[in-house]
C-alpha cells in the first residue's frame, strides 16, 4: 500500500513538473504565443525555432536571456504575479508578455507534491 501511495505521488509530481512549463516559441520574428497567461509559479521556456539570434529580454530589466541562438532556448520561473512586458534586443518588432495569473490551487498542490521530496 505505501508502494502504491509513493508510486501514485511520483506518477502526480512528474505529471505536475510537466504541465507547469510553457513553452513560448520564437520564430523569426515573433513569438508565439506573444501573449502567454500562466499561473503563478510557472516555468517559462522560450525555444528558438528560428534562423537567427533571438533574445528575450524583459522590458524592465527582471530577466535578459542573452543570445538565444536557433534551437537554444532559455527557461525562467516566473513567481510573481502580474503582466510582464518583453522584446528582442535584435528585432524592435518582436514583442510580448507574460501575464502572471493568481491561481492558488495549481501551484500551492504542486508545491505540496514536490514537499515530499525534499
Ligand atoms: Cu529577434
Amino acid at each position: 500500500m505505501r508502494t502504491l501511495v509513493l508510486m501514485t505521488t511520483v506518477a502526480l509530481a512528474f505529471a505536475a513538473a510537466a504541465w507547469a512549463e510553457t513553452e513560448i516559441r520564437i520564430e523569426d520574428n515573433k513569438f508565439v504565443p506573444a501573449n502567454a497567461v500562466v499561473p503563478r509559479g510557472e516555468m517559462i521556456k522560450w525555444t528558438n525555432y528560428g534562423a537567427v539570434v533571438h533574445t528575450s529580454t524583459s522590458d524592465t530589466q527582471i530577466w535578459d536571456s542573452g543570445d538565444i541562438r536557433p534551437n537554444q532556448f532559455y527557461k525562467r520561473k516566473f513567481n510573481q504575479t502580474g503582466t510582464f512586458p518583453y522584446h528582442c534586443e535584435y528585432h524592435a518588432a518582436m514583442r510580448g508578455t507574460i501575464r502572471v495569473t493568481d491561481t492558488p490551487v495549481t501551484p500551492e498542490s504542486f508545491g505540496r507534491v514536490k514537499a515530499l521530496f525534499r
